[in-house]
Parts: structure tokens; sequence; C-alpha cells
């Protein structure tokens, strides 16, 4: 398989977990989403959303969306990363999506620069707006998950705990405070504890500057 990804992305981040925690091999090609390689006729032609990740299977099929992605991954190799129960899974699949759905598509890349492009925005009102979303969906995840357990909602990681770990990487980039979400900083910490998802981490990257 090949994973086509970006070390800052989040939505690679949550992928390569994925593919780490169920121990599946893959090379990883780089795509330098600030030189604006993700906009590339070729690169568009497989990604129509023009972001990464996007997953190619070794018989040439083409995967994209990080959550469709990583469905497709549960299906064909434990750990299962998702609960069979369904009212767990629903459970899982909401904090996963507070995070997915409602915090990353309006501080992706492509935003921030429409912001300064199109709106004059400055470095600190671009700052600014990151944290806002970012706080914003935090309150909702840190009411979402337990309490009392390792991770967000057991003791092994599940969609939830790859989906908090990254977005909590780029919480620390954009200079959030984690002091008000102890549950989701518990959960980071469980999940750098983690070596599948250490290795996944940004810094641990091929093109991690
Ligand atoms: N919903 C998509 C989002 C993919 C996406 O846009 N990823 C970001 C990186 S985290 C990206 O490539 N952005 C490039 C841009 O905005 O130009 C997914 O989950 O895969």
């Amino acid at each position: 398989m090949k994973l086509y990804s970006y070390w800052r992305s989040t939505t690679s981040y949550r992928v390569r977990a994925a593919l780490h925690l169920k121990g599946l091999t893959f090379d990883t090609v780089l795509v330098d989403l600030l030189g604006g390689a993700q906009r590339t006729p070729d690169y568009a032609g497989m990604n129509p959303g023009m972001g990464v990740p996007t997953l190619v299977l070794d018989n040439g099929t083409t995967l994209t969306q990080s959550l469709a992605i990583i469905d497709y991954l549960d299906a064909i190799a434990s750990p299962r990363l998702l609960p069979d129960n369904p009212l767990d899974r629903a459970r899982v699949m909401a904090a996963a999506h507070a995070v997915a759905l409602d915090i990353h598509p309006v501080n992706n890349l492509r935003v921030v620069q429409h912001l300064q492009a199109a709106h004059g925005a400055s470095a600190d009102d671009a700052k600014a707006w990151m944290q806002h979303w970012i706080v914003n969906g935090f309150t909702a995840v840190e009411a979402m998950v337990s309490n009392d357990t390792r991770f967000a909602f057991g003791d092994t990681p599940d969609l939830a705990d790859i989906c908090i770990v990254s977005q909590a990487y780029n919480a620390h980039r954009w200079g959030l405070d984690m002091s008000p979400f102890p549950r989701l900083a518990r959960i980071e910490a469980a999940c750098l504890d983690h070596p599948a998802i250490a290795a996944a981490h940004p810094d641990n990257q091929p093109d991690a500057q």
C-alpha cells in the first residue's frame, strides 16, 4: 500500500495511526501541501478533494477521505477501531465526527489561506480563528468522552482516540492551552505512549521539519 501523506496533516496522522495500530505495512509518498502539490492535476486526478491522505492499495485501487479509509482498514484488519455494539459504535463515531466534521473542515489549510488572501486576515487573525474553532469543538468532545478509562472510551485506542490525538497535535501547533480539557490531555498522553500511535506522530515522519 502507498499512503500519500503530509507530516503535519491531522487527517494523514489519523490514517497513519490506524495503519500502524493494525500492523499494516505501507510506503509513504510525501505531498507538500504548502507547495500546493495537492492541487496538481496528477494528484487531483487521484483525490478530487485535493487533500491528503490518499491510500493506494497494492492492486491500484485508490481510497480517499480519512474516515472512509479507516473504515475500510477496519473491515480488513484487526484490532478493530470501532466497537461492534451499535450504541458503543455510535458514541465513538460521535466523538470522532465532532473532531473530523466539526473542527477540521473550518480549520483546513485552504480555509486559512482564503481568509488571508480574500479577507485580509493577518497571522494573528488566523491564529485566533484556529484557536476559536478548536476550543469550540474540544469543549464538546471533552464532555463526550469517558472520565475513567485510559483512552476515550476504553483501555485500548479507537477511532475517537486517533482523531483526538491528531487534533491535539494541531492545537499545540496553534498555541492552545489544553488545561480546560483534562480528559483530552489524558487521552493524548495515553495515545503518545502507544508505540503505534507514536510512530504516526508528525515529528516522526520523513518530511518533518
Ligand atoms: N475530509 C478529508 C480532508 C482532507 C484534507 O483536506 N486534508 C488537509 C490536511 S489535514 C489537506 O490536505 N488540506 C490541503 C488544503 O487545504 O489545501 C479527509 O478526512 O481526508
